[in-house]
């Protein structure tokens, strides 16, 4: 095994054992939600995998180690220390030999995943390609990620904060299946549309774990995006969400938010202007992944 993962004896124990397991990111714990929604919302996560049949590991840099699992301390770590990196691709080394704590984004969740062999993740939605991105060129490591490692990703879709148009465009290029589960559209998050479609609709765990599979087998490296709309209950209007994230993306601008700042002051924004509504949506919308992803890894050990 690598030398710099540590694994939770629960997630070792699995990973011997051929059990179903799903990784879990820490960007959305340090950076994504406010406190105490965070670790609630991480401990809830984590209930509703193992009521699927399946082991969470949620994976972070803590100690000059990638965590796969972390205990109750170490998530409270993730949700309350004040100064938590968020780690990508680029991030990764630096961050785990300086012994920092280190969030893990998308991208980096993936790469420990894959370093420790699992091939589910549930999360809340990926980063993409920028509204104007053709200038400033502000793509999200998640896609070039997704492009290279073996990892499904299930995810609410894409915020419309990114130019969702685009970011299908790169994936496509980039050969990253975007499968819509139990959906013709492609999901923006907060809604269950988009005005995209996706490439492939699977609607059944056994469905996409034969995807899954047989992409794998081919030897076609890379994820996958499996796209699950938000609950009907708890989805916003397109409408109501477009005026706040334009206001937000305007105030970025003003306030020359740039890099790995940006997604992050856009979720606190968006959170700050719909008075929490969106925070309430993008809670529901994780619980949900969290089952399917579960669901996609029971199906995936299970012998066809
Ligand atoms: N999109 C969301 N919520 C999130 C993120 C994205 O709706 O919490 C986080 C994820 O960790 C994702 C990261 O991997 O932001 C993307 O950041 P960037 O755009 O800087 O690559
Ligand atoms: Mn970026």
């Amino acid at each position: 095994m690598n030398r710099y993962l540590q694994f939770t004896e629960e997630v070792q124990e699995a990973l011997s054992a051929g059990k179903p397991v799903v990784a879990l990111e820490t960007t959305i714990i340090s950076h994504g939600m406010p406190y105490p929604q965070n670790i609630e919302t991480a401990r809830s996560v984590e209930r509703i995998i193992r009521e699927h049949g399946a082991v969470p590991a949620t994976i972070g840099i803590l100690n000059g180690h990638v965590k796969i699992g972390l205990n109750a301390a170490e998530l409270e770590t993730f949700a309350t220390h004040p100064s938590v990196e968020k780690v990508s691709r680029r991030d990764f080394a630096h961050v785990l030999s300086s012994g920092k704590v280190g969030a893990t984004t998308v991208a980096a969740t993936m790469i420990g995943a894959a370093l420790a062999g699992i091939e589910v993740f549930a999360t809340g939605g990926i980063g993409g390609v920028h509204r104007e991105g053709e200038k400033t060129m502000d793509i999200s490591a998640d896609l070039t990620e997704l492009a290279r490692t073996n990892v499904a990703v299930v995810c609410a879709g894409a915020k419309s904060i990114l130019d969702i148009g685009r970011t299908l465009e790169y994936l496509e290029t980039h050969g990253v299946p975007v499968v819509g589960y139990k959906t013709d559209v492609f999901p923006s998050f907060y809604s269950r549309e988009s005005g995209f479609s996706v490439d492939f609709r699977l609607d059944s765990p056994d469905e996409v774990a034969a995807m899954l599979r047989t992409k794998w087998e081919l030897g076609l490296s890379g994820g996958a995006v499996i796209a699950n709309p938000v609950p009907e209950a708890h989805a916003m209007k397109h409408e109501e969400i477009e005026g706040v994230i334009r206001q937000a993306l305007r105030e970025a601008n003003e306030q020359h938010i740039a890099g790995k700042k940006v997604t992050p002051f856009l979720l606190s924004r968006i959170k700050q202007l719909t008075e929490g509504k969106s925070l309430a949506t993008n809670i529901q919308l994780v619980y949900h992944n969290a089952a399917v992803a579960a669901q996609i890894a029971v199906a995936l050990k299970q012998k066809p």
